[in-house]
Parts: structure tokens; C-alpha cells; sequence
């Protein structure tokens, strides 16, 4: 069986605009001969967002980008609005038939390119600095799709823990953790002290590249992955206080 599985994420725009229920019919498993392996709405917090995001650091749009993703430019006033739909799709292609259905990045592309697709539905807006100058475009498309099977592990691993999906539908290697791990201010715990938040305890199932980084951490080590973009998937949807 083809285990091939890919992130899309429904973002602000589409569910401010209530084009949820258009994205997902185009989404469904009919349309795309694929089947959902992980569906859940997450409040997506600062970690997530520039982890997600960690390869546009540098970019003069990605301030407005980390706005946009956190739902802050579609919901200012209205934090508990803040949300967006992770889903891991599964089967035959699921990156490249994705990414077909959303198409290209750019909406204006999308429309000259690809009328109909969803993200011919987007919108692009000018980002300013605080003195009025231009200085980049935010590109407002609807949906996120992982770029290719690489991006898509990455990405899975950074939105879902294992235990959000059927066993059966664990397409990279797990492990059960032996001991306590917690995550406060940039620092991993194996005990538990005041405001930490609890990542893993004993016996818990986490993804095995996930382990082994946090077994070398705890150990003092230096590792390639950042202790934020594997705590991030553990803080999804606690009380974490608004950026
Ligand atoms: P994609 O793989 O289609 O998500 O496209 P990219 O990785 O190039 O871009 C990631 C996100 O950055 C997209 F949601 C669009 C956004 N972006 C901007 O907002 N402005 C730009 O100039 C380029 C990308």
C-alpha cells in the first residue's frame, strides 16, 4: 500500500470567508482517491507558526506571515476566533495530488494559470513598515499543502502526534517514552516544576525521531531539530497566554 501523507492546513481566510466547506469538498476522499489520516482545529501558537514557517525567517513578509497563519489579521479583536484545520491526508501521489488541487501559490497566478482552483479564491495584500513603505506582499491563498514528501514528514511530525491518527495509519516510526519530559521558556525538564508543561510522561507513544532528539537533550547533547518545533505539537491547544 502506497502510505504516502501529506499536511494541508485550512487557514484563516478560508474559514473567515466560510470557504471551509468548499475546501473540503474538494478535499474529500471521493474527489481526491485519498483518505484522511488526521483531521483536528488548532489555535495556532507563535512556537507552531515559526516552526512551521522556519525556512522564510529571513524574509521581510514573515512577521505578517506568523500574523496571518496565528489568525491575528483575520480575527484582531477576537482571539477565541483563532483557528486553523490541520489534516494529514494518505494514499497513491498525496503530495502532488495536493498540491494539483490547490494550485499555484500565487492567486494571481492561480486565476491566470488555473481558474477554478482554490487558490485562485486568494487574495494578495501590500505589507508595510511602520513608516508606510512597501515592503513586501502577503500572499493570502486558503490553503497549505506540503511541498514534497521531505516537507511533508517534517510538517506531520510538527502538527500531529502519533496519537491524533489510527495506528494503522502511522506512516514514520514511533516509540513509547520511559520517562517525564516538560518544555518552560526554551528549556526541556525531566521533573515537573511550576508553569512547566508536560510533553511526554512514561509509556507515552511520541515519534521516534522525537525521542531519540529529546533523550539526547535531556543528556546534554546538541541536536539538529530545535526543542520548539518538537514541543510545539504538545502545546496545541493549551491556555498558552496570547502573543
Ligand atoms: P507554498 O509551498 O505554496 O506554501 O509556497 P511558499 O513556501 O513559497 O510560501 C509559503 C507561504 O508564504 C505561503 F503561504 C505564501 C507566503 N508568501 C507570502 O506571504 N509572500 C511571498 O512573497 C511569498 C510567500
Amino acid at each position: 500500500m502506497n502510505m504516502e501523507q501529506t499536511l494541508i492546513l485550512v487557514k484563516p481566510d478560508a474559514l473567515k470567508n466560510s470557504l471551509t466547506g468548499y475546501c473540503l469538498l474538494n478535499l474529500s476522499e471521493y474527489h481526491t482517491g485519498l483518505r484522511f489520516a488526521g483531521f483536528k482545529v488548532v489555535h495556532v501558537h507563535k512556537m507552531l507558526a515559526e516552526a512551521h514557517y522556519a525556512e522564510h525567517k529571513a524574509k521581510p513578509f514573515f512577521p505578517a506571515l506568523l500574523d496571518y497563519i496565528c489568525g491575528r489579521i483575520h480575527w484582531p479583536e477576537n482571539p477565541e476566533k483563532r483557528r486553523v484545520i490541520a489534516i494529514v491526508q494518505q494514499g497513491p501521489d498525496a503530495v502532488k495530488k495536493i498540491r494539483e488541487i490547490c494550485g499555484p501559490t500565487d492567486p494571481h497566478v492561480a486565476r491566470e494559470t488555473h481558474p477554478g482552483c482554490i487558490r485562485s479564491l486568494g487574495t494578495i495584500q501590500i505589507v508595510q513598515d511602520c513608516s508606510g513603505k512597501t515592503v513586501d506582499r502577503r500572499i493570502d491563498n486558503l490553503l497549505h499543502a506540503s511541498a514534497n514528501a521531505e516537507d511533508a514528514e517534517r510538517e506531520i511530525k510538527l502538527w500531529f502526534r502519533p496519537q491524533d491518527m489510527p495506528p494503522a495509519m502511522h506512516a514514520f516510526p514511533t516509540d513509547r517514552s520511559d520517562r517525564h519530559y516538560y518544555y518552560q521558556d526554551g528549556k526541556l525538564f525531566t521533573e515537573h516544576g511550576p508553569g512547566r508543561f508536560c510533553l511526554l510522561a512514561p509509556n507515552d507513544i511520541a515519534w521516534k525521531s522525537d525521542l531519540d532528539a529529546l533523550r539526547l537533550i535531556a543528556a546534554g547533547n546538541t541536536v539538529q531539530i530545535s526543542l520548539e518545533s518538537i514541543s510545539a505539537k504538545y502545546l496545541i491547544n493549551e491556555a498558552l497566554p496570547e502573543e
